[in-house]
């Protein structure tokens, strides 16, 4: 049974997520970040006390984009993940490091700025440097949906999972204003019955 350590409003919907779009059974430990420094058993999963993680048997893993493609990889074929001779390989790979490396991970410097930071920190340069960065990269996300209706082309993968928890956080938690085009996005994947399984599971607590 896979067990994935996660958080109400952490990246590990994204892990959630795909395990439930693939039918795969796991179970689901919610870790309270503000008693997680002192919990032993959570912190020999991972010593960097950040989620998500899973353990797979004998695999503990972290980094939510590389935990997707070990449960595709190792549990697929699944069409959230196209071969690497599908024509949408090379978007699909973009848009699903994207969606952490480009997006997620530079919304958080906003995010704690503005929300965690002291009064007098909050407006730095680092912070609105990131900003700007995010809305440079938003450009690419903007273009592609111009053209067709997932990241990586006509259906439904992964890269949607990865950039559809990165527009939610930079809208609903660092104030990034979407367009048109990416709240109806957001509103089709996020209409996916897996999705809200993974909702309603990510919110429920403990579960088998
Ligand atoms: N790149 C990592 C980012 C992990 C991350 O920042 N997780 C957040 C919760 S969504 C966290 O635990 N932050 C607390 C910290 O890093 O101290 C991933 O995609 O899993």
């Amino acid at each position: 049974m896979i067990t994935v350590w996660g958080g109400q409003t952490s990246r590990s919907i994204r892990v959630v997520w795909v395990l439930e779009e693939m039918g795969l059974p796991y179970r689901l430990r919610q870790v309270d970040m503000l008693a997680a420094k002192s919990d032993p058993t959570w912190l020999a999963v991972n010593p960097g006390n950040f989620l998500p993680a899973i353990q797979d048997g004998d695999v503990t893993m972290v980094e939510s984009v590389a935990i997707m493609e070990y449960l595709m990889g190792r549990y697929g074929p699944t069409p959230l993940q196209p071969g690497p001779n599908d024509p949408s390989f090379p978007t699909y790979q973009q848009f699903l490091h994207m969606g952490e490396a480009g997006l997620a991970t530079l919304i958080m410097v906003p995010l704690v700025s503005g929300f965690i930071a002291p009064e007098t920190e909050r407006d730095n340069w680092g912070a609105r440097w990131a900003r700007e960065c995010v809305e440079r990269r938003l450009l690419l996300v903007r273009r592609q949906l111009a053209g067709a209706p997932y990241m990586a082309g006509d259906r439904f993968t992964a890269a949607d999972i990865s950039v559809t928890y990165a527009l939610k956080l930079g809208a609903n938690r660092a104030g990034f204003a979407l367009g048109d085009a990416e709240q109806a996005y957001l509103a089709r994947t996020t209409n996916r019955e897996a999705y809200k399984r993974a909702f309603n599971r990510s919110h429920e607590g403990m579960a088998a």
